[in-house]
């Protein structure tokens, strides 16, 4: 069934490694699976402009569908899969309620962490994006200063739910699946594990999930020392 699926995808992307943690859940292993590599440009080949015309990974088709934002494609391998592998949107009316309000949490976390981390001049690209002679030590400051303020509502909302919870309750989900790739790479760039203690016990509990395990970025696993970028945020 999973034959005629292609991902492409690059090592260490986020939004690649979530489509990657849900083709595991859902038991689709074997399908077409293609590594570009960012350095050389790969992701603004024919080959992904084809899918995505963007020019970004994930890109993503199914048959003839193509699904590319990585929320979607996620949402859209529980809705075609519903009854396969993990079930990632509960059923009870208890445990949907939980995840409703987890899936909003993660989506607002996410369009800020997207804007305070990734973005171009932000935290972790900061010295990638902009030129040296317009680097402004106030501005990576406040770009600092905002990420830690949203980190600390995620600390304080995973000491809300109690040691050894996924983001919803009890049950792994696809608030877990969205948000997981996004909290190791705060910790592979330096994130300190004492000040959030929350977050790093979220991070080691997720980390031995087998899907997760199995979708690891493979540089990361290559190059096991990350970088200490975030480490007094
Ligand atoms: N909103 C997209 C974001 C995809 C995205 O930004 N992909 C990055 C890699 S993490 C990329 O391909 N960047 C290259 C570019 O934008 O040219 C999703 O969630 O799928």
């Amino acid at each position: 069934m999973a034959r005629n699926m292609t991902l492409l995808w690059g090592s260490g992307s986020p939004p690649c490694w979530r489509v990657m943690i849900a083709l595991e859940e859902k038991k689709l292993q074997g399908y077409n699976s293609k590594l570009l590599s960012f350095d050389k440009e790969e992701h603004k080949s024919q080959e992904v402009f084809s899918i995505n015309p963007r020019g970004q990974v994930p890109s993503f088709k199914h048959g003839d569908i193509i699904v590319n934002e990585s929320y979607a494609t996620c949402f859209y391998l529980e809705s075609q899969f519903k009854s396969q592998g993990t079930k990632l949107i509960p059923e009870s009316t208890e445990e949907l309620n939980y995840f409703l309000k987890s899936a909003v949490f993660v989506c607002v976390c996410m369009n800020k962490i997207l804007i305070f981390l990734f973005c171009p001049a932000a935290v972790i690209f900061y010295e990638y994006y902009v030129p040296e002679g317009e680097r402004l030590d106030s501005a990576l400051k406040r770009h600092k200063d905002a990420l830690t303020s949203e980190l600390k509502l995620w600390e304080e909302y995973l000491h809300n739910l109690g040691s050894g919870s996924n983001l919803a309750g009890k049950s792994f989900t696809l608030a877990d699946v969205v948000i997981f790739p996004t909290v190791a790479t705060l910790f592979r760039f330096g994130l300190s594990e004492k000040r959030y203690p929350k977050l790093a016990e979220y991070y080691a509990l997720l980390r031995e999930r087998p899907s997760i395990k199995a979708s690891w970025p493979p540089h990361w696993l290559e190059n096991t020392k990350g970088q200490d970028t975030l480490k007094d945020v």
